[in-house]
């Protein structure tokens, strides 16, 4: 039986979760917009216009052409206040805890200062989870949380079996600090006492993929094998698309799939 997000709200060891469950029980909302675009404007003005409709912001920042921190972070900060949206940068940090470190305080885009959660790849082993979270505690007093890549959406991931169950255990050294998995599947944990939140791309309702190898399945799919949250893209302003209504028909869609689950 799933439990409710307003009960994991009140549970969650980490206070990033519990800040986002109660937030998607607020919005009714379990929608989180990759925002993949290449300019601050358009960056700005489509999470404006998505902004009551989702949970979580996801950014790509170092596609953003004219990226400066006071001139992108700072209103993208303001605009996460405005809408009561937390933000997700997807680094998909990937090198030895000492480098990640580096990665994820310094250089241009300062990640560890402003998004709220961020995310690493597995491959590299546990030493990923205490970089991580030396560089968040020493950046900031706001806490912040990691998500590890147990699974990926696009044909032919070398992400399954083995190393899935790899990344688990990694998952499992930093019960605060790591809150959950992008993955296509519930990674279980429960009966040891951990509530990951499952988030999962390559999400849409009109399409089945790209050209580059993205796979996409419906929300009712992906609610059925474990989904918490639904990471959409171009479903929402690709081809001309209005986000408007999309962002709505998305929310409404993972809202009525959630609602079904916890029947
Ligand atoms: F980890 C993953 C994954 O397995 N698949 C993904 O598609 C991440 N993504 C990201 O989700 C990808 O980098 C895009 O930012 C986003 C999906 O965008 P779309 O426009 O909905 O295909």
């Amino acid at each position: 039986m799933a439990r409710s997000y307003a009960e994991r709200a009140n549970t969650h060891q980490s206070p990033v979760a519990r800040r986002l469950f109660a937030l998607m029980e607020q919005k009714q909302s379990n929608l989180c917009a990759s925002v993949d675009v290449r300019t601050t404007k358009e960056l700005l003005e489509l999470l404006d216009k998505l902004g009551p409709f989702i949970c979580l912001a996801k950014t790509h920042i170092d596609i953003i052409d004219d990226f400066t921190y006071d001139g992108t972070i700072l209103p993208l900060l303001e605009l996460s206040k405005k809408h009561k949206f937390l933000i997700f940068e997807d680094r998909k940090f990937a090198d030895i805890g000492n480098t990640v470190k580096h990665q994820y305080q310094g250089g241009v885009y300062k990640i560890a200062q402003w998004a709220d959660i961020t995310n690493a790849h597995g491959v590299i082993g546990s030493g990923i989870v205490k970089g991580l979270k030396e560089a968040a505690t020493e950046t900031t007093d706001q806490p912040r949380g990691l998500l590890m890549l147990a699974e990926l959406s696009s044909k032919g991931s070398i992400a399954h079996g083995k190393y899935t169950e790899e990344t688990v255990e990694i998952a499992k050294s930093d019960k605060e600090f790591v809150i959950g998995f992008i993955a296509q599947n519930s990674m279980g944990g429960q009966d040891e006492g951990f509530d990951w939140i499952i988030m999962t791309p390559g999400v849409g309702l009109d399409d089945t993929g790209d050209a580059l190898g993205q796979q996409y399945r419906t929300v009712s799919q992906v609610f059925s094998t474990g989904t918490d949250i639904i990471i959409v893209g171009r479903g929402l302003f690709g081809k001309g698309r209005d986000p408007l209504k999309e962002g709505e028909r998305y929310r409404k869609a993972g809202w009525e799939a959630y609602q079904n689950i916890l029947r």
